[in-house]
């Protein structure tokens, strides 16, 4: 792998790190870029008490001279504001509170505490929670401004809150995307939005949680990233791991995967050829991954996420020091947190496509890559 990371981090411990290497040096990073991408994360109608709590940002601490990278491994650290509660609690330095023992169905609890040996499913729940994202959309900030400086740009949009919904499968316009930004949402159909604030306003009200659905596109990638040639090399089956491995993401879809209904003259995408464009597509079925590669059309790639397994009335469950039946223990949480799983999806895409672009151009300094890039394309024409 020709980029790679490490993260660590509990979600009520002082703070969540992450160590990345493999950028080419002399690569600008916009810091309100990358805390702009946190704070997208931390929004969203449906999320929990935390939110009002945190203000995520980014504090590098190597990997970087005056904004501008060097080649040498980056680290940053996302401090967690939530950690004054629970110092005495959950800390290297200190244990406390009561063990957690009545485990949750739908959480890592229980294989959690069973495999690594645990009494208390707290060691595993504090890894396990959605929090560390915060870190994977700053790595994933990262990729996007190396992504950026070669003409490739990520987004993302909330397709479905409960049942899925009719939107367009073509990555959003400036004009959509504004509206994406602008709603709590992260969708352009206020209408849509509106259904669907009521549908998490009536699980909240009921102590339930809401799942959905987000689309991720990725534009502007050059014929041939990825490979056919192994199946850890194919860069559809990259994204769908990187999507599943988001806390909660049960399904993935690349394209229009799922149509598998329809006969084979209805599912591929023809190919044209003309001098100004060079080889394109009059539709864009595949996503743009055909073979494992990319094929130069916008990436789409649909993440599922099932509904947060906490909730206020909670599942039947065993408890792990008694064996006897209980009830799972209930621990503040989101009701819905769709719109923030698509900005970690931006992240975890751009991720794997910067990854893929530096195998395909990479250096160890940005102009090698430019003149990778360069040639190329001239190759290609
Ligand atoms: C999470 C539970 C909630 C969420 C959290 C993920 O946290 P808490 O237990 O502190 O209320 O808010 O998400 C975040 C903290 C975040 O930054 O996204 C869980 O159990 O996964």
């Amino acid at each position: 792998m020709t980029l790679r990371y490490l993260t660590a981090g509990e979600s009520h411990g002082p703070g969540l790190v992450a160590i990345a290497e493999g950028f080419p040096a002399g690569l600008a990073v916009d810091f309100e870029a990358v805390d702009r991408d946190l704070r997208r994360r931390q929004k969203g109608y449906g999320r929990g008490g935390r939110m009002k709590i945190e203000t995520d940002q980014a504090q590098f601490l190597a990997g970087l001279r005056g904004g501008v990278t060097t080649g040498a491994p980056i680290a940053l650290v996302v401090w967690n504001k939530d950690h004054e509660s629970w110092k005495d609690l959950v800390s290297p330095y200190a244990r406390g509170g009561k063990k957690f023992t009545q485990v949750r169905p739908g959480h890592a609890d229980l294989a959690g505490a069973l495999k690594y040996d645990l009494d208390d499913a707290r060691d595993v729940l504090e890894r396990a929670s959605a929090r560390s994202t915060a870190t994977i959309v700053a790595l994933g900030a990262l990729a996007k401004a190396l992504l950026g400086r070669f003409g490739i740009a990520v987004s993302s949009r909330v397709v479905a809150i409960g049942p899925r919904a009719k939107l367009a499968d073509a990555p959003p316009s400036a004009e959509q995307r504004a509206a994406i930004e602008a709603s709590d949402l992260h969708v352009d159909d206020e209408g849509l939005a509106a259904e669907w604030r009521a549908l998490i306003d009536a699980e909240r009200a009921r102590g339930g949680s809401i799942g959905g659905a987000f689309d991720v596109y990725a534009e502007g990638l050059p014929i041939g990233l990825g490979s056919h040639v192994h199946p850890d090399r194919r860069l559809d089956a990259r994204l769908a791991g990187a999507l599943c491995g988001i806390q909660a993401i049960r399904a993935v879809e690349v394209g229009d995967g799922t149509q598998v209904g329809r006969p084979g003259y209805e599912f591929h995408d023809p190919i044209h050829y003309d001098p100004a464009r060079g080889f394109h597509r009059p539709s864009n079925r595949a996503g743009g991954l055909e073979g494992g590669m990319s094929d130069g059309m916008p990436i789409r790639v649909r993440a599922y996420m099932k509904p947060i397994p906490t909730m206020l009335h909670p599942l039947d469950t065993v408890d792990l020091a008694t064996r006897e039946a209980t009830q799972a223990r209930y621990e503040r949480s989101d009701v819905c947190a769709v719109p923030a799983a698509a900005i970690v999806g931006e992240a975890v895409v751009a991720w794997e496509v910067a990854n893929a672009f530096l195998e395909k151009f990479g250096g160890d300094a940005i102009a090698d890559v430019e003149q990778a890039v360069e040639a190329y394309a001239a190759r290609i024409r």
